[in-house]
C-alpha cells in the first residue's frame, strides 16, 4: 500500500467485483469509509500480518460491519489473506469470506454486524491494554446510524469514566442510513457537541480525504486522559456519481451497465491519484 489515494480507488474497484460476482453487499456504506480504513491500515496502525498476535499490537473492530467488501479488500490488500482467495469465495457456501466480519478469518478481532457492539467491545480492548500498561491504541469505525443504538452510548460513557486515551473511536458520518437520512430516522446533531458532553475529545474532518484523517488520527495520538472520536464527514458512494448520496444503494447490487460505468468512473480516479 504506497500512493494510499489511489490504494483507495484500487480497492473500490475490489469492493464491486465482490458485489457484481456474489450479487450482494452493501456498496454504498463500502464506498463512504474506504478512505478511513485506507488510512488505518496503511498509516496510523501498527497492525500488520507479521504482528497480528503481538499483545502490543493496535486493535481494530469494524463496528459497521455490514461494510465487510471494503474490509475483507483491505486486510487481503494488507497480507492478511489473498484475494484471489476473497474473490472466489466470497458470500458463497461453505466459505469463511461471509457477508460480514467472521473472527476465524486471519486479522479479524471480532464478529460484527449487529450494529452498536463494536465500541462498547472496545472499551473492554482499551481498558485491558490501559491495566496492562500497553502501548496499544484501539480502533473503531461506527456508521452514523448505528449511533441510534443505546449501547454505543453505555460504551462512550465508560470510555470517558476510565479516562480510555489508548481510544479513537471513528464516525462514518455519511448521513445516511439503511432507510433514508439519519436526521429523519433519529436526529444526531450537534455530534460533536454531544459526544463532548460526555467528555471526549472530538476532531471533526474531511472523512473522504486521506491527509485529513491521518492528521486527525495523529492528534488523537496525543490527547491526554479522555478518548477521541473522529467525525468523519463522509459521502456515501463516494467514487461513482450514480450512487453517491443515495440511500437506494446501501444493499444494491449493480446491472451489467451500472458494473461497467462505474468500473470506468473509478478507474479514472484511481488513475488521476496516480498522476498526482
Ligand atoms: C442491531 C441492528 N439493527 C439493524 C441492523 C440492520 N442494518 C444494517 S445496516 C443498517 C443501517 C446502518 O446505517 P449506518 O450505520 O449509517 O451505516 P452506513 O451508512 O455507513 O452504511 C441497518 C439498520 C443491524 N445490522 N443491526
Ligand atoms: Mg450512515
Amino acid at each position: 500500500m504506497e500512493n494510499l489515494k489511489a490504494e483507495a480507488f484500487a480497492l473500490r474497484r475490489n469492493v464491486l467485483d465482490l458485489v457484481y460476482r456474489a450479487k450482494t453487499g452493501h456498496i454504498g456504506g463500502d464506498f463512504s469509509v474506504m478512505e478511513i480504513l485506507v488510512s488505518l491500515y496503511g498509516k496510523v496502525m501498527n497492525l500488520s500480518p507479521e504482528n497480528q498476535n503481538d499483545p502490543n499490537r493496535d486493535y481494530f473492530v469494524l463496528s459497521k460491519g455490514h461494510s465487510v467488501e471494503a474490509y475483507y479488500s483491505v486486510l487481503a490488500a494488507k497480507g492478511f489473506f489473498p484475494n484471489e482467495e476473497l474473490l472466489e469465495k466470497y458470500s458463497q457456501f461453505h466459505s469463511p469470506f461471509i457477508g460480514h466480519p467472521n473472527n476465524k478469518l486471519p486479522g479479524i478481532e471480532m464478529n460484527s454486524g449487529s450494529l452498536g457492539h463494536g465500541l462498547p467491545v472496545c472499551v473492554g480492548i482499551a481498558k485491558a491494554c490501559q491495566m496492562d500498561a500497553r502501548p496499544s491504541r484501539v480502533y473503531t469505525v461506527m456508521g452514523d446510524g448505528e449511533l441510534a443504538e443505546g449501547s454505543v452510548w453505555e460504551g462512550v460513557m465508560a470510555a470517558s469514566q476510565y479516562h480510555l486515551d489508548n481510544l479513537c473511536a471513528t464516525v462514518d458520518r455519511n448521513r445516511l442510513q439503511i432507510s433514508g437520512s439519519t436526521e429523519d430516522v433519529m436526529h444526531h446533531e450537534d455530534l460533536a457537541e454531544r459526544f463532548r458532553a460526555f467528555g471526549w475529545n472530538v476532531i471533526s474532518t474531511e472523512g473522504n480525504s486521506i491527509d485529513s484523517l491521518c492528521a486527525a488520527y495523529d492528534a488523537a495520538k496525543s490527547v491526554k486522559g479522555k478518548p477521541t472520536v473522529v467525525i468523519a464527514n463522509t459521502t456515501k458512494g463516494c467514487g461513482v456519481s450514480f450512487m453517491e448520496n443515495q440511500a437506494g444503494w446501501h444493499h444494491r447490487v449493480p446491472t451489467e451497465e451500472e458494473y461497467r460505468q462505474a468500473m470506468e468512473e473509478l478507474s479514472r480516479e484511481e488513475e488521476a491519484a496516480r498522476n498526482e
